[in-house]
């Protein structure tokens, strides 16, 4: 745990603990300008700021309480799952930041409301939303940008989580991390929206984590990607806050290219990119040769998602009937704000 973090939870810390049961939401996000390397993996401190945007109603409810056991339990769509596991283990190594080596067993529950079908990654949502359920259970009034701090060190991605809509993730200078959080940007773009088309929901190649660091240490291409990222990211802003798609699409679309480009030049190479996720890029690349308006991001998996604006929503369906076209500004009934 870094110093400031520590500070931040010292109360739940150093209290005698009565925990009460809390329960809190937390959206996906899907980043515009992408994360892709650390300068501090002790911290969990980027290389370059990244942009992204919340998925609505699509992401992670976790509640917290006492076990009625005298054991952890982490539960994860209902399933208990066994505290070997990577996903229990990693969950309860964040809830230890809290409870410190006091006795208290707990309870973690996590529903994912992100389609299962679609296989994305749910790790920025679940650590958003135990930050904000462990610190309404351990009584702890913190701010959006304190929690965005604390569930950095769950997951990186997880800082942006805290909030719908745009969010910025700035990487920061402060050695101890006190300046690397999100940042909501209060700018709204309501036609803008996303699909999900999905590829494949099999395991990944290697995690995400794992993936940055051997593309950092490993691909000749790497050591271009941070400075290229930051201005992207910078690009990515400025044409939010002017709502200019025709800027914000070619750049998405290429940031996530380039990120990929840095896996595939790995030694090893790394490719979360299966045929199909090139076949649906193919087939997008020629349905815009023919006048769609739709742009193309990928993470660390196989599936696409498109970024368009609400008059391509026909268009975008019938180059791709099975996408799930999400409009992150209407689809949130709920907090976060
Ligand atoms: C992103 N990704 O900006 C990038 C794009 C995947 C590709 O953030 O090591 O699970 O826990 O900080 O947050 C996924 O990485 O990594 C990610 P850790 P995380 O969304």
């Amino acid at each position: 745990m870094t110093d400031a973090v520590r500070t931040l939870i010292s109360k739940a810390m150093a209290d005698v603990p009565d925990v009460q049961p809390a329960e809190a939401f937390a959206p996906s996000n899907i980043a515009l300008s992408k994360y892709w390397g650390k300068r501090d993996k002790a911290r969990n401190l980027p290389l370059n700021s990244s942009i992204s945007i919340s998925l609505g109603d699509l992401g992670s409810h976790t509640s917290v309480a006492l076990s009625p056991t005298d054991k952890d339990e982490v539960t994860l769509d209902g399933e208990t799952l066994d505290p070997d596991s990577a996903f229990a283990a990693r969950t309860l190594g964040f809830v230890d930041m809290f409870r410190g080596d006091k006795h208290l067993p707990l309870l973690v529950q996590t529903r994912n409301t992100i389609p299962t079908a679609a296989g994305l990654a749910s790790s920025a949502s679940g650590f958003a939303a135990l930050t904000q359920a462990l610190c309404a259970a351990f009584d702890l009034s913190l701010s959006g940008t304190d929690m965005s701090r604390i569930a950095r060190l769950g997951s990186g991605s997880a800082t942006r989580s805290l909030w719908h809509g745009f969010v910025k993730w700035s990487k920061g200078e402060a050695e101890d991390g006190s300046d690397s959080h999100g940042i909501k940007l209060d700018h709204r773009w309501d036609n803008l929206r996303i699909a999900i088309i999905p590829v494949d929901k099999g395991i990944k190649p290697q995690s995400s984590r794992d993936g940055m660091n051997h593309s950092a240490r490993t691909s000749p291409l790497f050591p271009t990607w941070p400075a290229q990222a930051e201005k992207d990211c910078a690009f990515i802003e400025t044409a939010i806050l002017e709502r200019n798609f025709d800027a914000l699409g070619p750049r998405v679309e290429a940031n996530a290219l380039a990120m990929h480009a840095t896996m595939i030049a790995a030694r090893p190479p790394l490719a979360y990119l299966t045929e199909k996720s090139w076949s649906v890029l193919a087939n997008l690349w020629n349905a815009r040769d023919n006048g769609l308006s739709a742009f193309a991001t990928m993470d660390a998996g196989p599936n696409v998602k498109l970024v368009f604006e609400e008059n391509s929503t026909s268009d975008v369906l019938s180059v791709f009937p099975e996408a799930q076209v999400i409009s992150p500004f209407s689809d949130h009934a709920q907090a976060p704000s």
